[in-house]
């Protein structure tokens, strides 16, 4: 007998009854000694043992993914097993199904409950990059080079050895190892200096980077709070929508950078003061990549609903624009009163505003399963798809809202009032998972005839660029914004098109460097003209009206694509020459940058007094993207920008 004290406690000893128990009856033997065991316990010491084996139960079912996962009202069916292009397994969060064509998609159940209903749309957020805070290594990589990048710093995070479990950020996104010795043999250092020199050199240009954008903002939120755009030199601002444009194009940055405090105050600013019920009028595409955009990817990277209701409202008081004869839209709608209007002066649109506006409202009708969205911009794609008036897949800018036909045929250009065209050719059949073949069909021919029509060699340097064509006379006029092509060349050729392109790609991106490195300022004008024949000093000349810098994004936009792609240091470096000329020409010192009229004299910069939303939206996105050694921020394998830099899910990605 136990004396009583003992009587709390539990001996799982296990003593050999008798050596006289022979093999074929031990189980038996075992059985009934357990049993007689268990009898022989107190009620108190039985309830101890079931409590505790609950308990290991509940532990054990908790740390169970898949279980969790269905404790939390997803699926069993929602993670699956997925080979990545390495060859690893892993785990992969599925994502309901995309609406695969208006009028196509899948249909919530009949008696689905409203609770049901806001779950299941909770899982169309993604792809998990940003979301799911327990990420897999190696999962959103966009290159094999990214196995040996240098280490992410940010907050001195991530700088685990290799393989190591590693922090993740308040954002959720995981900092990534490190592979210095690669890079340290090949330069003859020490594997520990360059392991060292590398994490100091990102930390800095990455600190440099929010450093600007604190600087940017603290101008923006003391003279500028809540309006469209900050004017830092009179210490004011402009409106142009009257919709706090700068705030909502900075959303998204403030939350990739890791601006907490920030980012906060503006999304208070957005659920209790941004209100689209308002008698303006607004530019459907301007409004649309800036604001739609901005709020779809805000709500897809922090999973606050308020952002997707408010992408819901704008959205829904854009659609007026399609209510033309065409179903072209009209350029303009007053979102308060649900009307819409072309120009004063014409009935026509531009070509790359009507057709830059898909990826968004696409987006919109996935996650709303409301398929209007989708059916009014696929529309607008079917007829140009079909339209007279192209040239080896190349657009004229204009396209008439009653008849639907392009207008002031026969000019061509990857500039403004056609730009985006292209890019969204590309981007679209990224997004859909690559299953739309008028949308690669029309890109490829597009590149072929930029190839055929468009590309010249400038002189002295041979610099490849893209000129214009008008009526069959070619001319060596480039836009800054055709520097977004280099990056969006490179990112077909990473989604499986033809390797000339990311050739392509490399030599339009040397160029779009030259265009800043041969300015005295260090900064790029808006329009270039190339020199083509023998004997010039240099490859690029200036007009005067050109002179000007709107700290525009898109040659740091290609810097990123490339660098991803090629884990080519020099894009890298070039990047950082043109933060340091931004902010030696175009910083205001009482807050925030702005706008200069001339690139080509350091001493006479002559300041615009304006900042525009794309500075914060864009611009700094992509330097710190462009910084950043964590593939796992944004992997273009899950995500898409839209033409204002704002991420979307890739839906193949999130299938
Ligand atoms: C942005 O609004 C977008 O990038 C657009 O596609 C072109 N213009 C500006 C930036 O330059």
């Amino acid at each position: 007998m136990h004396p009583p004290s003992r009587k709390d406690f539990v001996s799982l000893t296990l003593t050999e009854a008798s050596g006289s128990v022979n093999y074929n009856n031990s189980k038996q033997w075992r059985r009934q000694s357990c049993w007689r065991k268990w009898k022989q316990l107190s009620r108190l010491q039985r309830s101890l043992i079931l409590f505790a084996l609950v308990l290991l139960l509940v532990c054990w079912l908790s740390t169970y993914p898949a279980v969790t996962d269905q404790l939390q009202g997803l699926n069993v069916g929602d993670v699956e097993k997925v080979e990545d292009k390495e060859g690893d397994l892993g785990l992969k969060p599925l994502v309901p199904k995309v609406l695969a064509e208006p009028g196509k998609q899948e249909r919530p159940p009949q008696l689905e409950t409203s609770s049901e209903k806001q779950k299941r749309l909770a899982r169309k957020r993604g792809p998990p990059v940003l979301q799911h805070r327990l990420q897999k290594k190696g999962n959103g990589s966009d290159t094999q080079a990214e196995e040996h990048r240098g280490p992410d710093v940010v907050k001195g995070e991530g700088k685990g050895e290799k393989g190591e479990e590693k922090g993740e950020n308040w954002r959720g996104a995981v900092a990534d190892a490190e592979d210095p010795g690669k890079v340290a043999e090949n330069r003859g250092d020490s594997p520990a200096d360059e392991e060292d020199r590398l994490s100091q050199e990102t930390a800095s240009r990455l600190e440099a980077v929010k450093e600007a954008f604190r600087h940017a903002w603290k101008g923006y939120k003391e003279f500028a709070w809540g309006h469209d755009e900050l004017r830092p030199i009179s210490k004011s601002y402009g409106e142009w929508f009257g919709l706090g444009l700068t705030l909502i194009d900075a959303l998204d940055t403030m939350w990739i950078l890791g601006l907490k405090e920030e980012f906060e105050e503006a999304k208070t600013w957005v659920s209790t003061e941004l209100s689209f019920n308002k008698n303006v009028d607004v530019n459907l595409f301007e409004s649309t990549i800036r604001i739609l955009g901005g709020l779809l990817s805000t709500y897809h990277l922090t999973g606050e609903a308020v952002f997707l209701d408010k992408a819901k409202d704008i959205g829904s008081r854009l659609m007026p624009a399609f209510s033309t004869p065409s179903k072209i839209p009209y350029s303009d709608v007053n979102i308060g009163k649900g009307t819409a209007h072309p120009p004063r002066w014409t009935s026509d649109s531009t070509v790359a505003e009507v057709t830059s506006i898909q990826l968004e409202f696409r987006e919109l009708s996935r996650l709303t399963e409301d398929d209007r969205y989708q059916a009014a911009v696929s529309e607008v794609m079917k007829q140009v798809h079909k339209l007279e008036g192209k040239q080896d897949g190349l657009v004229p800018m204009f396209i008439n809202t009653n008849s639907g036909q392009f207008t002031h045929q026969g000019v061509f250009t990857l500039g403004a009032r056609a730009d985006s065209y292209y890019e969204y050719l590309l981007k679209q059949w990224i997004q859909g998972g690559k299953k739309e073949p008028e949308l690669l069909e029309d890109y490829l021919q597009a590149m072929e005839g930029v190839k055929k029509n468009l590309l010249q060699k400038s002189s002295p340097k041979g610099l490849t660029f893209v000129g214009e064509l008008s009526h069959g006379q070619f001319s060596p006029k480039m836009d800054h914004l055709v520097c977004f092509l280099p990056g969006t060349l490179a990112l077909g050729a990473h989604h499986g098109l033809p390797a000339d392109h990311m050739e392509l790609a490399k030599q339009l991106m040397e160029t779009c460097y030259q265009m800043y490195a041969q300015m005295e300022t260090g900064l790029s004008p808006e329009i270039v003209h190339f020199n083509m024949h023998q004997g010039s000093i240099r490859d690029v000349d200036v007009k005067l009206a050109d002179r000007h810098n709107l700290l525009r994004p898109e040659t740091v936009e290609s810097l990123f694509y490339l660098y991803r792609f090629t884990k080519d240091k020099k894009y890298r470096d070039w990047g950082w020459e043109i933060l340091q000329s931004f902010n030696k020409y175009t910083k205001v010192s009482t807050g925030g940058y702005t706008s200069i009229n001339n690139v080509r004299d350091p001493d006479y910069t002559s300041p615009r007094d304006k900042m525009e939303s794309f500075f914060l939206g864009e611009t700094l996105k992509y330097f710190y993207l462009l910084f950043s050694d964590d593939p796992n921020l944004l992997s273009l394998d899950q995500y898409v920008f839209n033409t204002e830099a704002h991420p979307l899910p890739i839906w193949a990605a999130a299938e």
